[in-house]
This record gives structure tokens, sequence and C-alpha cells, in this order.
């Protein structure tokens, strides 16, 4: 064989078998009919219009009002939700999605932390629920997507302190009750691990909060050594709370499901050593475990335990029964791996990070990132696969939903890496629902560009393209947009020249 056929053939192969592994060889009748496919977005991110109709300010209006965003951005305008959500629903048609998942503004609707609604803010959201259910798309509920009211972190410190799972018990019934009659898929928390230590740890997220030397800046105020754990804590006991309220008062009459979301990143052994492996499985006790365990067996992994010590809280006997078994559903925010190798647990003051005694980063070249968001997070569909397998294994198969997966962009409308990013992590989603993982559903991140909690407006998620320099903030479809609405849309058909045939809008 002439070497350069020998090597067109090699190429083929390669190509061939890495385009089995990862290429778009599926459609949507290959997942189930009641498998559901959405966008998402979040109130902060998404509804602008913060002070008006009643709505009180959230812990990030303060946070982005004092300059804390790299690019001094806020959310005070965003993507203008708020005055824009018809055409918005009217795009998702166009979009041919089922599903949307939005999440609620706890100060919005109940502007003083609990006691009276808002009948403004109660408007808003049957309006826009009522428009979504005209149109015939899935109604999924994010109830608190990172933001609380100002005013319960004034009063106790928000997370920090138990009095606020009444609080988000009281501001859950209210939805329950109020929108229950139309949404059936209600998440409780977004991202506890997220906040948990964005919020008091490194102070990356609002309110801010962290000590010495674990913040992203000086610290003023906190303690990183024990707030995350508290914080995560409080979240767990309100979500086991409004889960319990739901099954008791609403569940037999509306037959809805109540879940939790976790961010999610698998987590690769750098090498095969047994300290590897160890530190690999250690990392995923942290990141699933600590807010998923107690939901199995009512208490915190035993490695937690060990490394954390008292600095953990522990759960008394009656919080560990309400807190077993009080999940519906996993909702899981995915976006890339995590390379791991043991680090030996430090012997001085400690923090999560440190605790959980591994160096880690997005890739296996990058040096360790530390606590820090990784600097470059290359795609890697298969980690999502494993994530599904892991959690439908260690969870007795609850069902789950990836509630976020996208990949981050410039402005542009050509956008074919998201288009591929998708695509590979479909193909992986639909690979793990074919070797028995029980997943239910698949959320892009975003819907549209909105206002991100890393990045402010200078990243962009969107299938829509938002023109934040245009004070109308108009919206274009991106070819994402396009070619998820038809693969959406032709159901059968194998959707395969959508990048060499098409502009941004095609297909629409
Ligand atoms: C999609 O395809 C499946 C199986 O091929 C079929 O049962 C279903 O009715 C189709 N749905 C639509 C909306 O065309
Ligand atoms: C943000 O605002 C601060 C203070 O007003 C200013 O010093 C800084 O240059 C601004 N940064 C950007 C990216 O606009
Ligand atoms: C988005 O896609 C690009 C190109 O594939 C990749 O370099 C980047 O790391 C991705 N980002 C995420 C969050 O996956
Ligand atoms: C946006 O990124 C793409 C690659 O993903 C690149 O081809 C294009 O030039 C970039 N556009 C701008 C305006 O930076
Ligand atoms: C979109 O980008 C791809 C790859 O970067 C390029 O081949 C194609 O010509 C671009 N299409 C348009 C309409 O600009
Ligand atoms: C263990 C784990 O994945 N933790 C993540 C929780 O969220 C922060 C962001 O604030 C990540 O940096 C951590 O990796």
């Amino acid at each position: 064989m002439p070497p350069i056929t020998f090597f067109s053939l090699l190429l083929f192969l390669c190509s061939a078998a890495h385009r089995a592994d990862t290429v778009l060889g599926f459609t949507r009748s290959d997942f189930p009919r009641d498998f559901v496919f959405g966008a998402a977005t979040s109130a902060y991110q998404y509804e602008g219009a913060v002070a008006e109709d009643g709505r009180s300010p959230s812990i990030w209006d303060t946070f982005t009002h004092a300059g804390k965003m790299s690019d001094n951005s806020t959310g005070d305008v965003a993507a203008d939700g708020y005055h824009k959500y018809k055409e918005d629903v009217k795009l998702m048609v166009d979009t041919n999605l089922e599903a949307y998942r939005f999440s609620i503004s706890w100060s919005r609707l109940i502007p003083n932390g609990r006691g009276a609604i808002n009948p403004k803010g109660l408007e808003y959201y049957n309006n826009l629920i009522d428009e979504l259910v005209k149109n015939g798309i899935q109604v999924h509920v994010m109830l608190c997507h990172l933001d609380f009211p100002q005013i319960l972190d004034d009063e106790y410190g928000g997370w920090l302190s138990p009095t606020i799972v009444a609080d988000f018990t009281e501001f859950a019934d209210v939805c329950f009750r109020e929108f229950g009659d139309r949404v059936s898929y209600w998440t409780t928390i977004d991202e506890p691990n997220v906040s948990a230590l964005g919020s008091y740890d490194n102070a990356l997220f609002a309110p801010g909060r962290c000590s010495d030397p674990f913040g992203i800046t000086k610290c003023t105020v906190g303690d990183s050594t024990v707030e995350p754990y508290i914080a995560a804590h409080n979240m767990i006991l309100a979500h086991a709370s409004a889960t319990r309220l739901y099954r008791e008062k609403y569940r037999a009459a509306q037959k809805g499901v109540v879940g939790i979301n976790v961010y999610s990143s698998w987590s690769y052994p750098m090498t095969n050593s047994n300290a590897d492996l160890e530190a690999a499985k250690r990392y995923l006790d942290f990141v699933f475990g600590w807010i998923l365990e107690p939901f199995a067996s009512g208490d915190y992994p035993a490695v937690m335990k060990t490394n954390a010590g008292a600095r953990l809280p522990s759960f008394t006997k009656s919080q560990s029964q309400l807190v077993k078994g009080a999940v519906d559903f996993v909702g899981i925010n995915h976006y890339y791996s995590m390379y791991v190798n043991d680090r030996p647990l430090d012997k001085g003051i400690r923090d999560y990070s440190a605790d959980m005694s591994v160096n880690q980063r997005a890739s296996r070249t990058e040096r360790p990132s530390g606590k820090q968001v990784p600097s470059a997070s290359p795609s890697d569909p298969e980690g999502l696969q494993f994530v599904l397998h892991y959690l439908s294994e260690a969870y007795s198969d609850l069902p789950i939903y990836v509630q976020e997966n996208g990949n981050s962009s410039n402005d542009t409308l050509n956008d074919t890496d998201r288009v591929e990013y998708l695509k590979t992590y479909m193909g992986s989603t639909l690979k793990a629902l074919r070797n028995g993982a029980n997943v239910k559903g698949y959320f892009v991140w975003a819907f549209l560009d909105v206002f991100e909690f890393i990045g402010g407006y200078r990243s962009r998620y969107g299938l829509h393209r938002v023109d934040f320099k245009d004070k109308a903030l108009p919206r274009q479809a991106r070819l994402s947009a396009g070619w998820y609405s038809g693969f959406l849309k032709n159901n059968g058909t194998y959707i395969q020249n959508e990048l060499d045939n098409t502009g941004p809008h095609a297909q629409q």
C-alpha cells in the first residue's frame, strides 16, 4: 500500500473512530418520547427590572453595585426578560423547545423575604407560565438560583442561619400554591456547592464573604473554613423541608416532583496510583456526596466528616430523618471534567478545597488551578456520560435531568463550536441512556445571552444572541439555535449538513 493511501486510510479510520465516538449519529426520536429537551435562564441573569414593580434588592444587586464584577456589570437590565418574556416565548416556539427552565426571584415575589406577596411579581410569573403553557412548552421551575432577598442577608446572614429554612419553605409554599396547577417540575436550589463556596469561601459570588488566605480578594468578613459547610447544611435542610411540605400538602393534587441541583464535574485520576484513584473518588464524595449523600443515607460522606471534623455540621436525628429520601430527582449542571491527583492534607487551617486534599485542573496539561475557576475547560463529552452512570449507580437510579450544559463563545452568530459541543454532549447523554442511566431531560444553558455570574456580559452562552450594546436588546438566532431547532423538529431525520450549507438563520 503506497504510503499516501495508507496515511489517508489511517486518517479515515482515526476520524471514523473519533466520529463514531463523538458525532451526531442520532435523532430526536432515538430519545424516549417522555425525555424532554429544553433550555434555561435564571431570574437575576435574565429579568432585569430590578427596581420595578415592587421588587426588593437581592444579594446580587448589592454585590454587583459594589463593583464586584470584573467588567463592572450588573443585572439591572440584563436581557430585560421582565418586559420581553412574550417575545422570548415566541422565540422558544421558533426553536421548537419542549421545555423551559427559569428561576423565580424571591425578592420580586416576596420583597420582605417573608410575609406579603407582591401582586406585580405574582402577575409576572403567572403571565410567563401561562404563555409557556399556551404554547405547549413544559415548565421547569428553579426556586432559588443563587439570589435571595438582601433583607434576609441583613437580618440573619442568609444561608448562614437556620432561620432561612422556615423562610425558604414559606417562599416555596407560595410558589407551589400559586403556580403548582401549571408546574410539575420543581428544583429547589441551584448548585449548592458553587453557591456555598462562591459566596462563603472564595468570595467570587454574592454576598462575597471569605477569610484569608482563601478568598480571591483580601477578605474582610467571613470564615472560609466553616461558613461554606454551614450554608450547604442549611440549603440541604431547606430543600428537605420544602420537599416535605410539597409531599404533604400538594403532591396528591398536583402530581409534581421536587429535586435539587448539583454542579457536576467528572474527575479523572492523573495517574493510576492508588493515591490518585483515591483522590478521584474523594473528589466525587466532596462534589456529589456533600449534597446528595444526606438524601440517600441521612448523613455526610465519611471522608468529609474525617477531613473537616467539627467544622462540618452534623445532622440531628430528626434532621437526618427529614433529609433522608427527600428528593425525587437530581438536576445536574455540567460543563467540563477535572483531573485530580492526591495532595496530602494540609496541617494548617483548611477550607473545603483543602479538606478535599486533591490538586485539580481542567486538563491533564494545565497546572493545578487551586480554588479558582479553571482558565480553560476543554470539552469532554465522555465526562458527562461518566457522571450520569455514577449518579445512577450511587443514588439508586433516581431520575436525572441535565439542567445546564453549554459552551461559552464570543459574540458571533456563527457559533460552530457551540453546535459541536452540544451535539457531542447530547450524544453522551444518549449513550448513557442506552446503557441504563435514568436520565430524563437535557437543558441547554442558556436559551439566550444573559448576565453571567462569572464574566458578566463578556461571556456568551446563548442559543440566541442579545445585542447588549443596543438599548432595545434585540435577539438574533445563532447557528446553534437553528441547529437545535432542526434537531427537535425533524424528529426522525438525521441532521447532517448543518455546518456546511447554512448560515445562522438556517432551519428557522
Ligand atoms: C417522532 O417519531 C416517533 C417514532 O419515530 C413517533 O412515534 C412520533 O410520533 C414522532 N413525533 C412527532 C412529533 O412527529
Ligand atoms: C470598574 O470600575 C472601577 C471603579 O469605578 C474602575 O477603576 C475600573 O477600571 C472599572 N473596570 C472596568 C473593566 O470597567
Ligand atoms: C467551549 O468550546 C471551546 C472550543 O471547543 C473550548 O475550548 C472551551 O473550553 C469550551 N468551554 C467549555 C466551558 O466547555
Ligand atoms: C469568535 O470565535 C470564532 C472561533 O470560535 C472566531 O472564528 C471568530 O473570529 C471570533 N469572532 C470574534 C468577533 O472575535
Ligand atoms: C462559520 O464558521 C465556519 C467555521 O469556522 C466557516 O467554515 C463558515 O464559513 C462560517 N459560516 C458563515 C456563514 O460565516
Ligand atoms: C468539588 C467541586 O466540584 N467543587 C466545585 C464547587 O464549585 C466551585 C466553584 O465555586 C468549583 O471551583 C469547585 O471545583
